[in-house]
């Protein structure tokens, strides 16, 4: 089995072909990526010289280039992780968003048609949903939730996900969608909520919380995220919507409390900035299906992923000082220099 798996210099991609490489000794992995800004291609330097491990730098969005790789490959999957992922960016520019997330989905989906495959995943979010009020913890998102986009990102995501669809029911192709919760763990970029905190409180500069801080997310530890998303390949219903999410809704800044205290860095560096334009309040998925149907339940528990992830970030300080020394700089400024 060949399985593409696009956008693997990033987060949870890389995440997702450390997990299928170890799980399946004879799976050949072939991982497409443009190493945009998001991706590292040092992140997967663990499986480089692996013979069942090939790295194809590429445009999802160059149709000549990935038709030419299927040529090459034969895959029998395609796991679509690449994407451009933040919220805050697309809010500045939304095109790339578009380009690459809508457009890009459907190169790869159109290759798919022409060559053949038994699957196609699409790796979406639970953001397509919108968010839900603060004073209803009862209501989850289920996979019947309407979509109800707030952001560019997520209406680019909400975009694909719909041309996916459309793509099973006109013609066929084989598909599966996951939306999941916030992750959280080792290479996440540190634009994020999470490792920009650990990153900053390491280097002892301010921690810039949106608003009041009050605003909830579901998150999730990646392995589990990586392990739901290989049942689906193996188990899940053709042309089905899975949820992924844990049951484990934090405040933004119950989270930031917990990085000051595990590293031992005062709260006086907590400072509220102007709020994200459109904040989404609350994120909280209702996981029943992929439980019931896949026996899919999350094994890592807030509490030891996020002392896990906060000592990845200790032992691994040249990955993200690299990132952060460089480009990133020039980000942060306008984003973060005068809110
Ligand atoms: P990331 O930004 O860390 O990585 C994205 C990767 O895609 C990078 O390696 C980048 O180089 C690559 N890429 C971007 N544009 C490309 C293009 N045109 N062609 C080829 N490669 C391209 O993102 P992530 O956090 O790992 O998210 C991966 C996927 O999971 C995305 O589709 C995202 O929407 C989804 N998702 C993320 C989260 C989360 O909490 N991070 C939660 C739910 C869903
Ligand atoms: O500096 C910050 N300060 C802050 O208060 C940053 C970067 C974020 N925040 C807040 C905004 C959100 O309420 O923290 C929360 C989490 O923010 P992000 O890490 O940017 O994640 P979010 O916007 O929730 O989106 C993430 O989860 C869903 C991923 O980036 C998406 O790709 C995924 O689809």
């Amino acid at each position: 089995m060949t399985i593409i798996v696009t956008g693997g210099a990033g987060f949870i991609g890389s995440n997702f072909i450390f997990h299928m490489l170890g799980k399946y000794p004879d799976y050949r992995i072939v991982c497409l990526d443009k190493l945009t800004y998001a991706g590292n291609l040092s992140t997967l330097s663990p499986v480089m010289d692996n013979p069942n491990f090939r790295f194809v730098k590429l445009d999802i969005c160059d149709r000549e280039g990935v038709y030419k790789l299927f040529e090459e490959e034969h895959p029998g999957m395609v796991v679509n992780f690449a994407a451009e992922s933040h919220v805050d960016r697309s809010i500045e520019n939304p095109e790339v968003f578009l380009q690459t997330n809508i457009l890009g989905t459907q190169v790869l989906m159109d290759a798919c048609r022409k060559y053949g495959i038994t699957r196609y995943h699409q790796v979406s979010t639970d953001e397509v949903y919108g968010d839900l009020p603060l004073d209803r913890p009862d209501l989850f998102f289920t996979e019947e939730t309407p979509i109800h986009t707030s952001s560019p990102y997520s209406s680019s995501k909400a975009g694909a996900d719909l041309l996916v669809l459309a793509y099973h029911r006109t013609y066929g192709l084989p598909v599966t969608i996951s939306r999941c919760s916030n992750n959280y763990g080792p290479y996440h970029f540190p634009e994020k909520l999470i490792p920009l905190m650990i990153a900053n409180a390491l280097n002892d500069k301010p921690l810039p919380v949106y608003g009041k801080g009050e605003n909830v997310r579901d998150w999730l530890y990646v392995e589990d995220h990586c392990k739901a998303i290989d049942l689906i390949l193996h188990k899940g219903r053709v042309g089905e919507v899975y949820n992924i999410g844990g049951h484990n809704e934090m405040r933004n800044i119950d989270i930031v409390k917990i990085i000051c205290k595990a590293l031992g860095k005062p709260e006086s560096l907590i400072t509220f900035v102007t709020d994200r334009k459109g904040h989404d309040m609350r994120y909280a998925i209702d996981p029943t299906k992929i439980h019931s149907e896949l026996g899919w339940l999350p094994e890592t528990k807030f509490a030891d992923g996020i002392q896990k992830t906060i000592a990845w970030y200790l032992d691994n300080r040249q990955w993200w000082e690299t990132i952060i020394s460089g480009e990133y700089q020039n980000y942060y400024e306008k984003m973060y220099g005068n809110r």
